[in-house]
Order: structure tokens, then sequence, then C-alpha cells
């Protein structure tokens, strides 16, 4: 990567330039539009090689208006019953907090760098594992034509990663740093074990989900083409926190569009300095191949992930089942709010009931053995 300032060390001029040509660099990538399929209901080719070659794709419009409002309201609930303070459990109203333990504050140090903290006043930066804190975020991980895109860059046999939700506050959002998610599947010298098409092992993908309008000044921004190559190989470093590469470009989403980003890709977002929030809901898949046998350091499967919390595993296939169950549970739940919809039909195997009601949803949530304990770090 190109040596570079900082967001702190721009002018104002220099900052709106930098925001300007992201923008202008974003529009001409051509990785961007509606989700299309195939007449066999495969998703197209051109959307795979423009994310097989970018490294990330943005789909337009993909969740209706009314899933958009369901999601913002039971997200806005959830921070309005926020903890006022770090570890705290009483919210701003005085009330218990429901879901105590679930969120990240900003002064948590949220992702282990300096230059993350802003000026000590802890907001909510990450709530993590909402798909047993939000119905209608669960419902959003069983569509239809979302996990069909899934099956186009995946394949028919994939499981899940990790969800959580990021929120960019306006005005004192923290900054993600720069970084890829990806440890496994690199070669010696930092090559990437996934080809060019998307064949062999691969990291997967996050999906940023928005419920919010993501500008250059608030939302994740991704190098094009850096999912080829590990910055970490040899002894390399990350770019620093809020650095302002030349080559990054911002993933512009509205209410209801979705980015899906390779997790080996190099991204981060700047501090929001901006008036409006991001608020991105983050769902992650695998191939299942890519997934049993692989040995790794979890960070994930922890009500806090990161922040210290890791373990060291490879992932057998009891793991890996256990935790696919998540999926059809998700396309039931979403098929009993949206009886009119055709529900997607999930190819790949499960252990445990599929069937969405109040006795799985507390199998699931159980204190000690929850959905989240068995998440894929890849
Ligand atoms: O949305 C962001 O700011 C960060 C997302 C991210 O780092 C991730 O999905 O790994």
């Amino acid at each position: 990567m190109t040596a570079t300032e900082t967001q702190a060390e721009l002018t104002d001029q220099q900052w709106i330039e930098y925001l300007d040509g992201g923008r202008a660099r974003a529009e001409e990538l051509g990785n961007r539009g509606p989700i299309r399929f195939d007449d066999e209901g495969r998703l197209v080719r051109d959307i795979l090689d423009a994310y097989h070659r970018t490294g990330f794709y943005v789909f337009t419009g993909v969740l209706s208006v009314e899933e958009v409002a369901e999601l913002e309201a039971e997200f806005d609930e959830l921070i309005d019953n926020a903890p006022v303070e770090r570890d705290g459990d009483v919210d701003v109203h005085g009330r218990p907090v429901r879901h105590a333990g679930y969120y990240s504050m900003s002064s948590d140090r949220l992702f282990g760098q300096d230059g993350v903290d802003g000026d000590g006043q802890a907001v909510v930066g990450l709530v993590s594992h909402p798909l047993m804190l939000m119905d209608a975020a669960l419902r959003v991980y069983g569509h239809p034509e979302i996990l069909k895109m899934v099956e186009g860059v995946n394949g028919a046999d994939f499981v899940p990663f990790h969800e959580s939700i990021f929120h960019k506050t306006a005005g004192n959002g923290p900054p993600t740093p720069w970084h890829q998610d990806g440890r496994t599947h690199w070669a010696e010298d930092g090559t990437s074990l996934e080809g060019v098409d998307g064949s062999g092992e691969s990291h997967g993908f996050n999906l940023s989900v928005s419920w919010s309008h993501c500008t250059p000044e608030n939302c994740l921004w991704v190098v094009p083409g850096s999912h080829r190559r590990w910055e970490l190989a040899g002894g390399g470093v990350f770019p620093a926190a809020t650095a302002v590469l030349a080559e990054a470009v911002p993933m512009l989403l509205e209410p209801g569009d979705c980015g899906m980003v390779n997790r080996s890709s190099l991204h981060g977002s700047f501090r929001n300095e901006s008036t409006e929030r991001r608020v991105t809901m983050v769902l992650g898949f695998h191939k299942r191949s890519s997934a049993i046998g692989a040995t790794t350091t979890n960070v994930h499967s922890f009500r806090i992930p990161g922040g210290g919390n890791s373990m060291r595993i490879t992932y057998d296939d009891d793991y890996v089942l256990r935790r696919a169950r998540m999926i059809p549970l998700a396309i039931d739940a979403r098929r009993q709010r949206w009886p009119d919809e055709e529900p997607y039909r999930y190819q790949g195997s499960w252990i445990g009931s599929a069937e969405w009601n109040e006795g799985t949803r507390e199998e699931v949530s159980r204190e000690g053995d929850e959905y989240w304990r068995r998440d894929i770090t890849l």
C-alpha cells in the first residue's frame, strides 16, 4: 500500500477531495446493481466476475421498505436499551439491559488498535449475535435472494460464519482499522489459495446489510483487488487506522442494499464525523469444504468477539453441522412472517430441528450453549 496520511492529518479541503475522488472511483468499478439470476436461478456470471475481480459487490434494492423499517425499529429498541456505560447493566431510562454483554462500546477499543477511541465518551459501536436479539435480523438471514446469492458464490453447500451489527454513530462513530479477515487459506508467500474465479479454498465473505445511508464519510472502504495477497505475509503490517489510501473506494449503500466483501479484501472505515449514523448488519457464509478440518484461532464464538477472546480450534463435522442449523431455522422464521414468498431450499446438512418456534428459540439461545458458540472464524 502507498504510505500515506491519516484522516486527522488532512485539511478539510483535502478530506472533501479524498471523499469525492473515492466516490468517482467507486462509480467506475462496475461492481454494483440489482441482484440478477439466470433462467436456472443462478447468480449471473458478470456479477460473479466483477466480485472476483474487485473483491466486493454492491447489490442494490435487496430488501423491501417494509423489511428495512422492521430492522430499524428493532435495532432502535436495542440501542434505547443499551447500557449507559461500559460493562453497565442499566439503560438511559434506568431499566435493566435485556441483552447485557452483547454490546461493545467504542471505549472497549473494539479492534485492539491505537487510534480507535474517540473523545472518551462510550458509544455503542457493535452489537454481536443479532440473530438471537432481533427477529427481523433472523428473518433477513433466511432471505431467499440473499441465500441464492450466497449459493452463487460459495456453492450450494455453504455454512455460517458470524453475525454482528456495526453502528457508526453520527459525529463520533469509531473507525474500523484497515484489516483483512482471512487467516487460514493463504500460501506461504501470501498469495491467495482462492482461485481468481472463486474456486478452491476461501475465507468466505461479509455481507453488509444496510438500513442506513452509507456515504463516503461513514461507510466501509475497500481496496479493490487486495484479496489476492495477504498484507501480513512475510512480517508485513496493515496500514495505520484511518490511513487515506489512494486506491481505496467507499462501499456506498442505501437502506435495503447489501454489500458483499471478500473477507480477504483489505477494508476499513474512517471516523464518522458526518451528521448521519451508519448501521450495517454483517452476515457471513463459508464453503463447508473450507471450514471442515481448518485449524485456526477462533475470535468470533464469544459474547464479545475479539477483545482478547480467542481459542485455538480445528473445525469438525459436528461443530459445523450444529451451527449450520441456524440457516434452516431462519428460513422457517421468515416463512412464518412472509408466507407468500417462495422460501429458499437449503441443500446443506445440519443437526437439530429446523422448525422455528418457542422451543427452538430457547434451544439456540440457552445460556452457555448459544448457537454463536460455534461461529466459524477462517
Ligand atoms: O463495517 C465496518 O466498518 C467494518 C466491517 C468489518 O470490518 C468486517 O465486516 O469485517
